[in-house]
């Protein structure tokens, strides 16, 4: 078969062929010209360029994914979804296995075997389309459905992470399907019977006679230039991903590793019916991905759970040090817990319900023994963000936690990986420092949150609210008993009703569902019936002290908006 090869050394490119180029090729790799007994050693080190081409558009579909995910946000990393998914599928013997022979070094020594892997593939990849166009570019795009596969199964995943995903296995199978294309060009000898011969046949009959050694010579140096450029770009564009992305990919990897302890005190069971159901509703406990995100970091803090200290300072008795491997050995407890942000205007989805897991602040706070005269605890995240709790809501017996876990895995970077804190009943801007570092004792007097002097409360006590979900507001629905559904939620206090008015009539009570705790949002439902016309529905909850929702509109600074709810709803005739 390697004889027929000789009509595929004919093919030549006008742009190509020029009589001063030598006769004989140059390279080392053992092929020979065309026509001599070196045809199969011409074979063979094309396939190698062949395999080589592959492994570099595979890198360069890596580094693709990374700079994408590096422009948006490091939990869309492909490479990061894959090692997760990878991690998970192991079974936790072989992965202590694995972590007991690398030692510190396991993530490196795990991503560097999935680079490898990946090199592989795409070398494999890089043979099979030099026999077969897109062949190669197939096995690519099958290895890419694999990863978006992945991508999708992570809890952190989002349909942009797919996309980041899809455009680097298509980046890579079309860099390794125009590679190869040039390498054919240069090693006519590897092209029999490959539909490559196609496109290149009758670009120029006129030249078909110029020796074929010269337009293979040229054509194997432009694919030489072309590979050692694609390698070359690939490779610069991965440090600027690993520089860019900083420790990012790496701390990613090292979230997905980490194994977080049971809790020693379960979140209580979600009582039946807490859950309503109506279309259109959001679920009762939020997923990660859907939680909101509020913060002033630019780019996501990465910090590294192996070096991660959290400091108690200031008016203490006793300064503390915790690391992560001390913090993961305490008590944990697990607890729903909604927060919200102070920006969340009226009606706003601000606001999350998650199950936490963590070590109760006052448990850490009792080690550090604050000095009397201290009031507040100010906490400080690794890029100097600062909320000011009062050191009474972190001592009393509410649930205020050191949160390791959100939804039963570590907590996503965008959430403050490896340590935040959550404090039921207090707006996120007093008490939900993401990337902790530092809890120091001090006072109302002394110190402030990074908030205070920009225009806001230094205290910041959850508003009791509502929420209509269903139907949404502006929707037009048909006559007769309309479904009504939300929200409500009073943090520490609990909600005793709900209520619903129409057109500003009489309040009518809701089927309010029981809650998950008192420091969790209550669903409720109401069915009312309404004749063809257009209505307005507000909405009000009282909290179990019989303190209801504050009527005034007011908006969200100082301290968190108040108003009732309101929509429209267009009843069909
Ligand atoms: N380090 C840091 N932590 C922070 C913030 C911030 O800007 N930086 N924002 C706070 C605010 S205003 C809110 S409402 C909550 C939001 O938490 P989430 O993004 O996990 O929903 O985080 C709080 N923790
Ligand atoms: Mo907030």
């Amino acid at each position: 078969m390697a004889k027929s090869r000789a009509a595929g050394a004919r093919r030549t490119y006008a742009g190509e062929v020029n009589s001063s180029q030598p006769l004989q090729e140059t390279a080392d790799d053992g092929a020979t010209s065309p026509g001599r007994s070196g045809t199969d050693g011409a074979a063979r080190g094309s396939r190698r360029w062949a395999a080589a081409s592959g492994a570099v558009a595979a890198g360069a579909a890596v580094v693709i994914g990374e700079l994408l995910a590096g422009l948006f946000s490091p939990s869309l990393s492909p490479l990061t979804a894959v090692g997760g998914a990878v991690i998970d599928a192991v079974p936790p013997g072989v992965k202590d296995w694995a972590i007991s022979l690398f030692g510190t070094a396991d993530k490196a020594v795990f991503v560097g075997g999935m680079l490898l892997v990946i090199a592989a593939v795409g070398a494999l990849a890089g043979i099979l389309e030099q026999r077969r166009r897109f062949a190669g570019g197939a096995v690519i795009a099958v290895f890419g459905l694999v990863g978006l596969s992945a991508v999708l199964t992570r809890a952190q995943m989002t349909p942009a992470a797919a996309v980041v995903a899809l455009a680097a296995a298509l980046s890579g199978a079309l860099q390794l399907g125009w590679l190869i294309r040039r390498l054919h060009e240069g090693h006519p000898a590897g092209a029999a019977g490959t539909g490559a011969a196609g496109t290149a046949a009758g670009t120029n009959a006129a030249t078909a006679q110029v020796p074929a050694g010269t337009a293979a010579a040229a054509g194997r140096r432009t694919f030489l230039q072309v590979l050692a450029a694609s390698a070359g770009a690939t490779a610069v564009g991965g440090v600027v991903a690993a520089v860019w992305r900083g420790a990012a990919s790496g701390i990613s990897t090292a979230r997905e590793m980490l194994q977080l302890p049971a809790a020693v005190s379960g979140a209580p069971a979600i009582p039946a019916g807490a859950e309503v159901g109506l279309d259109g509703m959001q679920p009762l406990v939020t997923p990660n991905r859907d939680f909101y995100r509020i913060d002033t970091a630019l780019i996501v803090p990465s910090l590294d759970p192996e070096s991660w200290v959290l400091r108690v300072t200031g008016m203490v008795e006793q300064e503390i040090e915790l690391n992560l491997a001390d913090l993961l050995a305490k008590p944990l407890i697990e607890r729903h817990v909604t927060i919200a942000c102070v920006s969340n205007e009226v009606g706003g989805d601000l606001i999350g319900n998650a199950r936490w897991l963590g070590w109760p602040v006052r448990e850490l706070l009792a080690l550090a023994r604050p000095q009397s005269g201290a009031d507040m605890v100010l906490s400080r995240s690794s890029d100097g963000w600062t909320a000011g709790t009062p050191l009474e809501v972190l001592t009393d017996q509410r649930d205020a936690l050191l949160a390791v876990g959100m939804n039963g895995e570590p907590l996503p970077l965008e959430h403050g990986f490896p340590v935040r804190l959550i404090v039921p009943g207090l707006y996120g801007y007093v008490s939900a420092t993401k990337w902790l570092t530092e809890l120091r004792l001090t006072r109302f007097a002394d110190d402030v949150g990074y908030w205070t002097p920009r225009g806001w409360s230094d205290r910041g006590p959850i508003k009791t609210s509502s929420r209509i979900d269903v139907p949404r507001t502006g929707r037009r629905v048909g006559a007769g008993t309309v479904m009504f559904g939300g929200v409500a939620w009073a943090q520490h206090t609990g909600v005793g009703k709900v209520e619903l008015r129409v057109n500003r009539g009489p309040w009518q009570a809701a089927r309010l569902a029981p809650g998950i705790s008192l420091d969790t949002w209550y669903q409720w439902q109401l069915g009312i019936d309404l004749a063809p016309g257009q209505y307005e529905v507000q909405v009000r909850a009282t909290d179990l002290n019989g303190e209801p929702q504050v009527e005034d509109r007011r908006p969200v600074a100082p301290d968190g908006a108040t108003g009732f709810h309101t929509i429209r709803v267009d009843v069909n005739p």
